[in-house]
This record gives structure tokens, sequence and C-alpha cells, in this order.
């Protein structure tokens, strides 16, 4: 059986920072996502009896022993839950602009959770799916869904509450995303292992876990009310708090670069001069911009004018999984 899914990326409003479990990948905080429409990968899996161990191509080419141990490891989850014992062959694109620090992570397991579902002849529902995605890598969990999206962390050890939940849906509220691209390079700290040095030596972490939980309900609420101006300020907030507790990890590490800082500021400065924008910064030093869609081609005018901004990609909100044929 075979079945190809295109699954969207997401960017975090309330950020996922750290976990409790890394073999469930149980987060030790909710985060807050919304789906992004430009960014995509599309998967697809064939369960063949005639293959003896699982292959995985990526982006046309077959992929290295780690990467496809990585893909064998979540399929036998897969296999354990739906009983499948075939091997499969894995195809899989990202449709992300080539080494551009936007994650991938986050659309490749997702689509890859809903394919190999698909093929093995289960129904899910996406909650189930949403549980399934999270052990690929914890973020998938948010691109099951599109629009808004909490992943609810749970608080059962076997992870049976730990999933994303839609908010809002993709035609809900039309918010525009301008992911700024200002570096290519590969990033020095994985956010795998940043999150994981930030939870066992930052004094900063403590502090984080408390007041995130404050903005995820902050967050929620704007969403509810559509208050742009209180969502944006509790985003641009988080984000920043999240940054600040790498600062404080043994050894200390910060994801941001000058150009990073550059926007930033222009953000803020254009802010104050009443073009109402808020930044957002992952586990790199590219930055997304969250405005409303009568601003954003001003923005873009203004943002495209700065030397450290390689390229601006105008986003909006995106679907959740998508089913393809072939
Ligand atoms: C997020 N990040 O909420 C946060 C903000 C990065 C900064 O989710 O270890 O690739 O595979 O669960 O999902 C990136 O982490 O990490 C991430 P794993 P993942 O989007």
């Amino acid at each position: 059986m075979k079945a190809t899914v295109r699954a969207h990326t997401n960017i975090a409003l309330i950020k996922y920072w750290g976990k409790r479990d890394e073999n469930l990948f149980l987060p030790t905080n909710s985060s807050l996502s919304i789906t992004l429409d430009r960014f995509y990968t599309e998967t697809t899996v064939h369960f063949d009896h005639c293959l003896s161990e699982d292959v995985f191509w990526l982006n046309h080419v077959q992929a290295d022993q780690k990467e496809t141990k990585k893909i064998r490891a979540f399929l036998n989850k897969v296999r354990d839950l739906t009983g499948e014992v075939r091997s499969a062959r894995v195809e899989s694109v990202n449709h992300v602009p080539t080494a551009s620090g936007f994650a991938s992570s986050a659309s490749g397991f997702a689509a890859l959770a809903g394919a190999t579902v698909k093929a093995s002849g289960v129904t899910l529902s996406e909650r189930e799916l949403s549980q399934i995605a999270r052990q690929g890598s914890g973020s998938a969990c948010r691109s099951i869904f599109g629009g808004f999206v909490e992943w609810q962390k749970g608080i059962a050890t076997d992870g049976s509450d730990s999933y994303a939940v839609q908010l809002l849906d993709q035609k809900a509220w039309d918010l525009r995303i301008l992911a700024i691209e200002v570096s290519t390079e590969a990033k020095k700290v994985l956010s795998r292992e940043g999150m994981k040095r930030t939870v066992a030596t930052s004094p900063f972490y403590q502090g984080w876990l408390k007041a995130t939980e404050v903005d995820l309900v902050t967050a929620k609420k704007a969403i509810a009310q559509r208050s742009f101006t209180l969502l944006g300020e509790t985003l641009e907030s988080n984000a920043l708090k999240m940054h600040a507790t790498t600062l404080g990890a043994d050894p200390p590490f910060m994801y941001w670069q000058s150009s990073t800082l550059i926007v930033m500021e222009t953000v803020q400065a254009l802010r104050d001069k009443g073009l109402e924008a808020y930044f957002t910064i992952d586990a790199g030093p590219n930055v997304k911009v969250i405005c409303k869609p009568e601003v954003e081609q001003k923005l873009i005018n203004e943002l495209s004018r700065l030397d450290v901004v390689k390229h601006i990609y105008p986003c909006q909100i995106g679907p959740g999984l998508c089913y393809l044929e072939g």
C-alpha cells in the first residue's frame, strides 16, 4: 500500500523549549503555533513486501545511514501501533528554500506520520496522528493541523495527553508572516541539543516555565478576541524570553547574529512609527515578522531596504495535512 501526504511547516508564537521525556518527546511547556502555507514537505510511503529493509530518499537523493536510521526508528513506532510488518520505501521532498535555516522537521515528520499511517491501511484521528508525529519531532505534532494550533503538554508519563489541538482554522483570522532570511549558514547548536542544555543548566529555565504559562493564557485570549496588539506583544516577548534562557546555559550560546538584531530593531522602530508588526525567532538567526494584511507590502518595502536581509518570503496561514493522489 502506498500513500502521499503534504504537511506544512509551522512557527511557534509561544515556543516549545525543553523536554521532560526525550524518548517520547514530551515537552515541559505547552506551545502555540500558526501553520504556514508557503513551506511544506510531500512524502510518499510505500510498504512493499519485496523490500528487506526501509529505504529513504530525500529531495530525490538516497539518504545516508544516519538519516535513514532516524526514519526507520520512527517507522518502527508506527509499525508497533498499526501491526504493519513490511518494510517501506519513503520518498520525501522538502519545499523549503534550500539551506535557508527554516526548519523542515515539523513538516517532515507530520507528512511522514500521515503517509505511514495511511499506507498501513489504518484510520486514526487527527489527535492520534498528532501524538505519532510528536515522536518524530516535537513541533511536528502541531503541523497536523492548519490555522492556529496549541500543543497541550499533558501530564501523563506515557504521553497519552500530549497532542495538538486546533484553536482557529486557516481562514478564521487573516494574518501575514514574513519569513526574513539573514543567513543560510547551518546553526552551531541544533535545537534538540540547545533545549537539552538549557533545561539542564540555565538558571533562567524555571523563570521561563512560569512566564510561558502566563504568555500562553494571554495569547489564547488575544486569539479568541482577535486582538492583534495583545497577540503581537505576547509573542515577541515570549520569543525574547526563550532566547534569554540560552544566554544562561552552560556553556552559553546564542542563536542571533548581528543581522538578526538589526531586523529586530527595525521592526520595533517601524512599530514606533505606526507600522504595527511583531517579530519572533526560532533556533537560528532568521526572523519571522507577523502583521496584518494591510501593512504587509509596506513592511516588505521597508525591510527589503536593509543590507542584511537576503530574502523575504511572504507567507499566509496554511492548512493541515493534505492527502494527495499517488
Ligand atoms: C518551536 N522550536 O516551538 C521551538 C522554538 C525551536 C524554537 O520546536 O527535538 O525540531 O525534534 O522535538 O521540534 C524546534 O524543535 O525539536 C522547535 P525536537 P524540534 O517551534
